[in-house]
């Protein structure tokens, strides 16, 4: 049977691309059952039924997979957030953070709207946090083509996601990285200062050099369901670092004595600010526990 690879889901119908065209398929009732559904980005088997058209048979191991936004076997997120309209939204960003971390996938942060901004000093800032977790910052702007080479290169050859709040400018980056595809674009609300959820699917591209990149709706809340309080600190890569050096296994980094990790933050060598949205994150892990 025919295999190939879902590049967009819409209510039900599957739209996969494979060796022998694009294929438009529902999924076996089977899947339902089991609780499993397919995502874009699987890689699967389809029986053909008429032309054009068949039925998704078999869903291939993932290598990754994300909730939201919803996608498997992506190598590489693109977390993306805008300098201006909106700003920054650290405690979000980390939130993704954990999760694309949790999956193994080379990160970078993207920060757009490049040209609403006139001094390096926030930008600066941001590095500061990031650079000890190993995060490449990339400022871009969709309007004046700031950092774009730098990111299709950074996206040449691999399958990777662009994910971030509404309206900072995911869909408009990529357009003027794939400037044969025109994907709907939407204004950032003055009243609400947000984005108006646009883009409403997770959708596949070719990049002309080879690689791939899902354009996917804004999210603005991520929440940390099947998630163990040890696995998180795991996710923080400047604390995952110190944590051998931390008195007892298993430390939570809490108020635990003799904690590497508290001690780096004190020190500095850890923001202070991914520090509180730890603790933030391991409060509500253990909230979810308690149900
Ligand atoms: N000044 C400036 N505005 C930008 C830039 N990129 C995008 N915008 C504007 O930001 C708004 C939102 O852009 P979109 O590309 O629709 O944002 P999105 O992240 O795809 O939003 P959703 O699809 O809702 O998740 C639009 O009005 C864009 O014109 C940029 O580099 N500079
Ligand atoms: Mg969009
Ligand atoms: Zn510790």
């Amino acid at each position: 049977m025919p295999e190939g690879q879902i590049v967009r889901a819409v209510s039900g119908f599957y739209y996969i691309r494979s060796a022998e065209g694009d294929v438009q398929c529902r999924a076996r009732g089977v899947f339902k059952k089991r609780k499993q559904s397919p995502l874009v980005g699987d890689m699967v088997t389809y029986e053909p039924t008429d032309p054009g058209q068949g039925v998704v048979t078999a869903i291939a191991p993932r290598t990754s997979e994300l909730m939201r936004p919803p996608i498997a076997n992506v190598e590489q997120a693109v977390v993306v957030a805008s300098l201006r309209e909106p700003g920054v939204q650290r405690e979000l960003l980390d939130r993704f953070l954990v999760h694309a971390e949790r999956e193994g996938l080379r990160i970078i942060i993207c920060l757009t709207k490049g040209d609403l901004v006139d001094d390096s000093g926030e930008v600066d800032a941001i590095r500061t946090v990031y650079d000890p977790a190993g995060y490449p910052v990339l400022v871009t702007s969709a309007h004046t083509g700031e950092g774009v080479e730098e990111l299709a290169a950074e996206l040449a050859g691999r399958l990777s996601v662009f994910a971030g709040q509404s309206g900072v400018g995911k869909s408009s980056l990529l357009n003027t990285i794939l400037p044969e595809v025109e994907l709907a674009t939407g204004e950032v609300s003055r009243k609400l200062g947000r984005g108006r959820h646009t883009t409403r699917q997770v959708e596949i591209l070719a990049l002309p050099g080879g690689g791939q990149v899902a354009d996917t709706p804004g999210f603005s809340q991520l929440s940390f369901q099947q998630m163990e309080e040890t696995a998180l600190g795991e996710c923080f890569p400047e604390m995952a670092l110190r944590s051998p050096q931390c008195k007892f296994r298993g430390c939570l980094h809490h108020n635990e004595p003799r904690c590497a990790v508290q001690e780096a933050v004190k020190r500095g060598e850890i923001d202070e600010g991914r520090y509180r949205n730890y603790l933030q994150f391991l409060d509500e892990i253990r909230e979810q526990r308690r149900y």
